[in-house]
């Protein structure tokens, strides 16, 4: 008998490892990272560093290519989540926007005129609320592994200056297809068209709407909203951070040695992104909206007061979204954010 088990465990080693050593080089070829906007933008730039700083850290174990313009998913940006899910992009750097359709707490930071400024954001993506979605992604088969940030999304439009909402009435804006987007333009006057970013690109140009709603270092400077919209206004209705992920089954096929390079690259990737698009959107230093003005646009900057008239009227949306994210959720949210005051 002790010789037998003797043997098993002989023959149990001797499997095993091997199975071990060539963990490593059942890597693939290539990794695949889906971005849904342009390589020179500073969100697609922070998808490339993190896998440059990957590959290099790995001495070339794990290469990954960044597919941008959400090409892995034939322009169809909401469809992001599914083919991560499925390890068709094992890596992504996400808007919580693309993903909300999916994934409805992510709506959270959809809710309009809820966050007040980046210190409250940060308090809720750091705190609890972050942790629970994290989970929840997690059991949904995708880690969470930085927050990034596209930014607070202001409007812009080619018509007239947006101060009261009732400038909003009757104006065509195009929004992702996010339902709570046509919501909350609906509820403040607008007429709101869903596109995907690439159609919209060609959408400013041909006129075929009159305005939209994105950050302004992070998208409408890149790419020159001013040659389409004359009049921007700030006004911090939604914010929109960004996911620096991983495919759970893709993540459990690497070495702990590399899956803590993959963890830490991705907090210096979304870290340096994140305040690259902050810059020059804080007091004092607001020279973001100077750029636009030496362009030409009219900026509005709503104090809060004007701002509130705007939230008032979209108070419906806000319990209509809060059943659908989860009442404990947003109070999580509310809590982080008067903590941050
Ligand atoms: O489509 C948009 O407006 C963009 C690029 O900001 C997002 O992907 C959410």
């Amino acid at each position: 008998m002790k010789f037998r088990s003797l043997l098993c465990a002989v023959v149990v080693c001797l499997l095993l490892v091997p199975a071990m050593a060539v963990a490593g080089a059942k890597y693939k070829k290539e990794y695949k990272m889906s971005v849904v906007v342009g390589p020179k933008l500073p969100w697609g730039a922070g998808a490339t560093k993190f896998a440059d700083l990957v590959r290099e850290r790995t001495d070339g174990r794990i290469n990954i290519k960044v597919y941008t313009s959400s090409s892995l998913m034939a322009g169809k940006q909401t469809n992001e989540f599914l083919i991560h899910r499925q390890g068709v992009a094992e890596f992504c750097f996400a808007s919580t926007i693309n993903w909300s359709t999916t994934i409805k707490p992510l709506n959270v930071f959809n809710l309009p005129f809820f966050f007040p400024d980046y210190k409250a954001l940060d308090a809720v993506t750091q705190g609890d609320v972050g942790k629970d979605l994290t989970e929840m992604l997690k059991a949904k088969g995708v880690t969470v592994l930085a927050w990034g940030e596209n930014g607070f999304r202001e409007i812009t439009n080619s018509k007239r200056a947006i101060k009261t909402p009732a400038d909003l009435e009757g104006l065509k804006v195009r929004v992702v297809g996010t339902p709570i987007f046509i919501d909350t333009m609906k509820a403040l006057g607008a007429n709101p068209v869903n596109m995907n970013w690439g159609d919209a690109q060609v959408a400013f140009q041909q006129g075929v709407v009159d305005g939209q709603e994105n950050p302004v270092v992070a998208i409408e400077i890149p790419v020159k909203i001013w040659q389409f919209h004359q009049y921007a206004t700030i006004w911090r209705y939604v914010i929109d951070p960004l996911m620096l992920t991983v495919n759970n089954k893709a993540m459990a096929s690497f070495t702990a040695e590399d899956q803590s390079i993959i963890r830490q690259a991705a907090v210096e990737a979304a870290d340096e992104q994140r305040w690259i698009v902050r810059k020059g959107l804080i007091a004092p230093d607001l020279s973001a909206l100077e750029t636009l003005r030496q362009n030409g646009m009219e900026v509005v900057e709503l104090d809060e007061k004007a701002r509130s008239a705007f939230r008032a009227k979209t108070t419906a949306v806000y319990q209509k979204w809060t059943d659908v994210i989860g009442a404990d959720l947003v109070k999580k949210a509310e809590a982080a954010i008067a903590a941050s005051r």
